[in-house]
């Protein structure tokens, strides 16, 4: 994988991971609706909108690897989610399927899986139970991405990414098990485009976290070997004193789960 296509370029994650894999590969195209940093070495930038087909063709020739970033990044109305996260993303796929691309890395989000209970240690086998509009934006991903590694034989990765703070550290007690430092999701990222070679993974986005509550183990062969645990910032989160409202608490979703909630929590097994 030599020649890498970054969406989202612009964003939190984005701007972290173009730092971090720039120098490494041939080509980092860096792309996004929004204005971005000028180009360094080897790197190129394309301003595109995900509607855009003719765009997205032009920005995914010659590429070997997308990393899908772009998309609305929390929960939000559907206006905003469908364009970007339903659309956009089928979008990204169909054309880099159309345009050879070999390897797609999709930016997924525990909000895929945020209504399983807490008190339960989950795998990536879960089955999807999206807490938000935006949740399943993420379920949608994953299934397209399903869709052409089944279909079309494309490389997929998808990371069900935990807490990525801009801040590089847990800022609730809830983030000492969903955090990922910088490092760590340069790293995940790095891991997905340097595999020899894969079908479809689904794979948490999570550092060495002490109080872990997401099990990776059966995607281990990804080489993925996280560094960094939000333990080590304990005091400052107890500090902090955050707390949760009563449904968030209960969940892996957290805050997403207790958000415009009408249902009855007895009945979420
Ligand atoms: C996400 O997917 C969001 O992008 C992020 O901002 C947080 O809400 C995060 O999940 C989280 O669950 O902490």
């Amino acid at each position: 994988m030599k020649r890498i296509l970054l969406t989202g370029a612009a964003g939190g994650i984005g701007r972290v991971v173009r730092a971090g894999l720039k120098g490494q590969y041939p080509l980092l195209r860096c792309m996004d609706i929004a204005e971005q940093e000028p180009a360094g070495p080897g790197e190129e930038i394309v301003r595109c909108d995900l509607r855009d087909i003719p765009a997205l063709e032009l920005a995914m020739q010659d590429i070997d690897c997308v990393i899908h970033l772009a998309g609305v990044p929390v929960e939000d109305t559907w206006e905003k989610i469908l364009p970007a996260n339903i659309e956009g993303c089928y979008n990204a796929y169909d054309t880099a399927s159309r345009m050879g691309v070999k390897r797609f890395i999709f930016a997924s989000s525990n909000h895929a899986i945020g209504y399983h209970r807490r008190a339960k240690f989950i795998d990536n086998t879960v089955a999807p139970r999206p807490d938000s509009r935006y949740g399943v934006s993420k379920v949608f991903g994953e299934a397209v991405g399903r869709l052409y590694a089944d279909k079309h034989g494309m490389q997929v990765a998808c990371l069900r990414i935990g807490s990525f703070r801009l801040a590089n550290k847990p800022e609730d007690f809830r983030q000492l098990n969903t955090w990922i430092s910088h490092r760590d999701m340069v790293h995940l990222i790095q891991c997905c485009i340097d595999h020899a070679g894969f079908h479809f993974e689904v794979l948490y986005g999570i550092s060495n976290n002490l109080r872990n509550r997401w099990d990776n183990s059966n995607v281990a062969d990804m080489g993925y070997r996280p560094q960094d645990n939000a333990e080590d910032y304990l005091a400052e989160v107890l500090a902090l004193k955050t707390t949760e409202d009563p449904i968030s608490v209960q969940f892996h979703g957290a805050m997403f789960c207790g958000l415009e909630f009408t249902g009855d929590v007895s009945k979420i097994d």
